[in-house]
């Protein structure tokens, strides 16, 4: 019987589908592996299935491992080293498309709520602090018809343009490794911007949604951060690491920047402390794919990955 790894909890009827493809063990605790638990769970069983809390570094890995397959319940999978993986012959698969929407989704959200000030006015209420109408009280931003930057143009990517675009009249331009084809530019709405400098230059509001890992590390650094409108925003729910976190505290308390909105954090679950006292910035606790549909769809996905590789057929999702 093959033996499945499911590192977290995972909705019931993921688990239910995961439990009809072998031996399961589950994580009813809810409580992340250490990094000796990793490496022990590599040694014991044929199939782990991570998340985004569990980190693989080539250290991590025993001598003999028994694992054959990383099934990762997710779409990025930089914080697995997938070159160690790939040398020790063992198939790396994640979760694209199901978490599309909801991520595109939550991007949108910490946009609206940086703009309109929504946290702010959300614990104004909640505080008792509210003192009633006045045509002076948190004005915002109207983001109908601004210029929005997209960093990185994937599914996630697209996605948001298009609910930028066709849902609020933005005007949508991106940068990305490789310009898309014109039907995607046409049906997204979005313009290619070659210059990742001009593209910050010009932008009302900034969107992430590039990889995360080495590649895109501090890709928005003091010096970018110095380079956006005063009245900008920044809206983060791509990997913590793509943005230096401190130079970006820097900026909001100076107001070179009018917002961030962050879903993902350099040190998750830890978060830098300049950001809890800014008014300006919305924090949320990595909530991209966070709906009740796309984490079950998540894990059929990952089931469909590990069926396949059971049956010795190719995977649908197979990064390495
Ligand atoms: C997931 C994400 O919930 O899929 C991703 O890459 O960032 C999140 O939306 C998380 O990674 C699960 O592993």
């Amino acid at each position: 019987m093959t033996r499945i790894l499911l590192t977290r909890r995972w909705p019931e009827a993921a688990e239910r589908r995961m439990a009809e493809l072998g031996e399961v063990t589950l994580n009813p605790g809810d409580q992340p592996l250490t990094a000796a638990q990793m490496r022990q769970a590599l040694a014991d069983y044929d199939v782990v299935c991570p998340t985004v809390t569990d980190a693989l570094p080539a250290e991590v890995w025993p001598d003999n491992p028994r694992v054959r397959a990383l099934c990762n319940y997710g779409v990025g999978v930089n914080h697995i080293d997938l070159a160690a993986a790939k040398a020790r012959g063992v198939v790396v698969t994640n979760t694209p498309d199901v978490l599309t929407e909801a991520t595109a989704e939550i991007a949108l959200t910490l946009l609206l709520m940086v703009a309109r000030r929504a946290g702010e006015g959300e614990r104004e209420v909640r505080a008792g602090a509210w003192t009633g109408w006045r045509p002076t009280h948190l004005q915002g931003q109207l983001m109908t018809g601004k210029t929005v930057g997209v960093i990185g143009f994937g599914r996630i990517g697209q996605s948001f343009a298009r609910k930028a675009h066709f849902g609020l009249g933005m005007k949508v331009i991106y940068n990305a490794r490789n310009r898309a084809s014109p039907e995607v530019e046409a049906e997204t709405g979005a313009v290619y911007e070659s210059s990742l400098d001009e593209l910050i230059e010009v932008s009302d509001a900034v969107s992430l949604h590039c990889p995360g890992g080495a590649a895109t590390h501090h890709l928005i650094d003091a010096t970018r951060l110095a380079r956006m409108k005063s009245t900008a925003i920044l809206v983060n729910t791509a990997r913590g690491t793509v943005v230096d976190e401190a130079a970006l505290v820097d900026a909001l308390k100076a107001g070179s920047i009018a917002g961030a909105g962050l879903d993902v954090f350099e040190a998750e679950p830890k978060v830098h402390p300049g950001l809890l006292d800014l008014d300006n910035a919305v924090l949320l606790p990595h909530l991209g794919s966070a709906t009740v549909e796309t984490r079950v769809e998540m894990g059929m996905r990952v089931a469909a990955n590990l069926e396949a590789i059971l049956k010795g057929e190719a995977p649908g999702d197979r990064v390495a």
